[in-house]
């Protein structure tokens, strides 16, 4: 596709400060990469990490922002208070996010538009439950999801979205090649009829969901996946590494 290709981490809540060592050999061992690189670690090392990677490829993100820059919200992140510590992206509406915390689309896109309206690229997360599969009810899900989560700012520089079946995530079961395709290809043609060619074609597309060293050239090889969400195996530089030379 015409979209950017990225290999993004999503570390969820893994890591202290000794795993910026992990962060230190990815970025050795990928000098002059050809896609992009992005490391969402958790909130406590956005700050040392985009310190550490300051003159690297690597790119650092948040997991989550608040919708509103400032107030009376305990334990919440704004926007803007990612981009001082030095992030350039936030992951929004992961399906760990909208079940624990119970996020909806709507809380999604108004989160996406605060953090867009400060700069940040925001990887917006879909995905269905075995239970909508199962229930042949998988694009109606995406599609309200996709509708619904995306704010109208959306251009091609500063949104991303992930798929991501719940199913497949931190399980091990992953999608057939022709299952994310399918919907891969569904999100596409939507976000074209939305933003138009040049924007909605050129927003990237990433698969997320048990993505390995050993699965990730195949999911790649994909029509409109331009990339990958990657959990578990973004915490090693070891598993990650190879993922991004396979998007390369
Ligand atoms: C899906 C993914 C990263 P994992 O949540 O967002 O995690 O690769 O561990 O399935």
């Amino acid at each position: 596709t015409q979209a950017r290709k990225l290999a993004a981490g999503n570390w969820k809540m893994n890591g202290t400060r000794a795993a910026l060592a992990e962060l230190e050999a990815l970025a050795r061992a990928h000098p002059n990469p050809s896609v992009g690189i992005l490391i969402c670690p958790p909130a406590t090392l956005i700050q040392t990490a985009s310190a550490a990677m300051a003159d690297t490829p690597v790119e650092i993100g948040g997991q989550d922002c608040h919708a509103e820059p400032s107030g009376t919200h305990t334990g919440d992140i704004s926007a803007e208070m990612l981009v001082d510590a030095g992030a350039t992206s936030v992951i929004l509406g992961h399906s760990e996010r909208r079940e624990d915390h119970e996020e909806s689309s709507e809380d999604v896109r108004a989160k996406a538009k605060a953090a867009q309206a400060v700069g940040l690229v925001t990887i917006i997360c879909l995905g269905e439950s075995l239970a909508q599969r199962e229930a042949n009810n998988t694009l109606d899900i995406i599609g309200g999801q996709l509708a619904a989560s995306l704010p109208d700012s959306c251009c091609a520089t500063n949104t991303v979205v992930a798929y991501e079946p719940i199913w497949a995530i931190g399980t091990g079961k992953v999608p057939t090649t022709a299952q994310i395709d399918e919907v891969h290809d569904f999100i596409r043609t939507r976000l074209i009829q939305r933003f138009g060619e040049a924007e909605g074609g050129g927003i990237p597309l990433l698969y997320g969901g048990s993505v390995k060293p050993g699965n990730a050239a195949e999911i790649f090889a994909t029509d409109n996946v331009d990339g990958a969400l990657v959990g578990g195996a973004s915490l090693k530089a070891e598993d990650f590494s190879p993922i991004i030379t396979a998007l390369e």
